[in-house]
């Protein structure tokens, strides 16, 4: 067993490391930490891995990257063995393979669930964190690892009167693990991002009627969801090592059909029989059409407009049409992926309503009041989205040196150095915190490049004897201004999206993801590796 970094009893520590979060990333970090014989604990608040998908339940939810791609490729044995059924995974079954995983490497012996924490301290003079977990319990780590996921802290607005709602409420990130049975109810669905899009055709197949509150019109792209043949996972799985390779080459980590030529050099029959045979394949591929879609208004526009005429094409109601068409950049808020979201509006018992110009007013105890309607329900599903990116890791008081708290040293937005460290936060690291590619990307290879990263360092760290890792205020000065010029040049810094943290009242408006691209990405973050940790500080 190697030696730890806990060398004489005043320094002992509970753990080498602690890792906050059993999602994907936080299983794979115990799994790299146990390997290289560091103490490890994961601390977990649901009652089993998954994260993401162990909240996110609602009806209909499932990932919007191609399954096969979905997945770790740490080890070829795991990616070998597993069988994923559909092109694109519905949420159970991305939560039985996380369970497989956590079974498989024997996880759940070093993972603490139902236990949240609430505080981590960072004590110089004893060279350690202290986390506190709620019940106020205290455990010692050399380094603490924030595994706390990006969309992990759900929004709910402050609606007034939100308690006077007789019926029954729900979220799409924190869904009963029983399930909901809407039959024969009158359902209301506030929001029409991803999650909404997902679950209000499923929902409006049971309920008696389903009335959706649009504040915003989102894109979304046809899944085009089948299951997949037993011929076509052989052929994968045969090439898996190329299919990650092409997909590690690519800006997103995910190897779709990328297009790097303007639209603009082709002419308009050309780019729309692109995007219809696009449209046609289904999914976030639509995008990947055109280099120039996320850079050029001009160019974006040419998608966009033929994204609103397949509306008018599937949405029979004219004013209804009008009304799902969005307004902005196609790409800039997220790209949703549906199976039958248009289509659902033509249906008799389902109605949209429009909150873009007035706002919802208040709940009330039957329903809700809209611009002096009422609407009585049996239940709402708030499909408000999360405070992204921030709010799980604010969600803990976070203190470094001098007790500067991370929420006072973000207050203007997050300052990290490669979206993995943050300056006077000695030993904490952040897997796709903001200012790495993250929500960007897919996520599972940004998962595991984050992980790699972090675990070679403490390897590193602990061969050569370091205990305090640092990163230098100069470093992420330098980053963060990297971060911000190259979203300058993207139109998804554009819009009010989640991404800028808009939909969340009082947050500062900044473009939170890196938007590099994940080769460029990674390539910094091997060259600081091998550069022996240049931009920080080291003790
Ligand atoms: P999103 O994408 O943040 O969507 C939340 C939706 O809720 C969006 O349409 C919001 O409108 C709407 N919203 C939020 N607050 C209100 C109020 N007060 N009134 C009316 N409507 C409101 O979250 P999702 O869970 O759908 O998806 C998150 C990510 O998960 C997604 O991007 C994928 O990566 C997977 P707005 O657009 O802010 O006007």
């Amino acid at each position: 067993m190697p030696e730890s970094f806990t060398h004489s009893p005043e320094d002992a520590v509970d753990f080498d490391a602690l890792v906050v979060g059993a999602g994907f990333a936080g299983m794979y970090m115990l799994y790299r930490l146990r390997r290289l014989g560091f103490s490890a604990q994961v601390i977990e608040a649901g009652s089993d891995v998954g994260g993401t998908w162990f909240w996110n339940r609602y009806p209909g939810a499932r990932c919007d990257v191609e399954s096969v791609q979905y997945s770790y490729q740490f080890d070829r044995e795991l990616e070998q063995e597993w069988t994923w059924s559909e092109k694109y995974s519905p949420q159970p079954e991305i939560l039985a393979y996380a369970n497989h995983v956590a079974d498989r490497y024997d996880l759940r012996r070093d993972i603490r669930f139902n236990c949240r924490v609430t505080a981590a301290r960072y004590q110089a003079d004893r060279r350690l964190w202290e986390v506190t977990l709620a019940g106020d319990e205290r455990i010692t780590a050399r380094h603490v690892v924030m595994a706390t996921g990006c969309l992990s802290l759900s929004n709910t607005p402050d609606f007034a009167g939100i308690d006077e709602f007789r019926g029954a409420t729900y979220h799409t990130g924190r869904w009963p693990h029983d399930g909901v049975d809407f039959t024969g109810q009158r359902v209301g669905v506030i929001g029409t991002g991803s999650s909404a899009i997902q679950s209000i055709p499923v929902i409006a197949r049971q309920a008696r009627t389903l009335t959706v509150f649009q504040r915003t019109a989102n894109y979304t792209i046809p899944a085009r969801n089948a299951p997949l043949s037993p011929e076509y996972v052989a052929r994968i799985k045969a090439s898996y090592p190329e299919l990650r390779a092409r997909a590690r080459s690519l800006p997103t980590g995910y190897a779709i059909n990328y297009n790097t030529g303007s639209v603009h050099e082709v002419s308009r029959e050309e780019y729309r029989a692109e995007y219809r045979q696009r449209w046609d394949a289904g999914g976030v591929n639509f995008l990947a059409a055109y280099g120039d879609l996320l850079f050029d208004a001009e160019a974006n526009r040419t998608a966009a407009d033929f994204v609103k005429d397949m509306i008018r094409e599937t949405v029979h109601d004219p004013e209804i049409a009008e009304l799902l068409c969005p307004t902005n950049i196609i790409g800039c808020k997220r790209l949703c992926v549906d199976t039958n979201y248009y289509a659902t509006y033509n249906l008799p018992h389902v109605r949209l309503v429009d909150v873009s110009r007035v706002p919802i007013d208040r709940l009330t105890p039957d329903g809700l009041l809209h611009d002096g309607t009422a609407y009585e329900f049996d239940a709402i599903v708030f499909a408000t989205g999360f405070d992204a990116m921030t709010g799980a890791l604010f969600d803990i008081d976070i203190r470094g040196l001098d007790g500067i708290s991370l929420r006072e040293k973000w207050h203007g937005g997050p300052r990290t150095y490669l979206g993995l460290a943050t300056a006077g936060f000695p030993n904490l690291f952040t897997v796709t915190g903001p200012g790495s590619p993250s929500v960007l990307t897919n996520m599972l290879p940004s998962i595991e490049q984050h992980v790699n990263w972090i675990a070679d360092c403490l390897a590193w760290l602990r061969d050569r004897g370091h205990e305090v890792i640092d990163a230098s205020p100069e470093a992420e000065l330098a980053w963060g201004e990297h971060v911000n010029e190259v979203a300058a040049a993207s139109l998804r810094s554009t819009c009010a999206s989640w991404y800028v943290g808009a939909n969340v009242p009082g947050k500062p408006r900044v473009f939170m993801p890196y938007i590099g691209g994940f080769p460029r990405y990674v390539a910094k973050c091997d060259e600081v590796a091998s550069r022996d940790y240049e931009g920080f500080a080291l003790a």
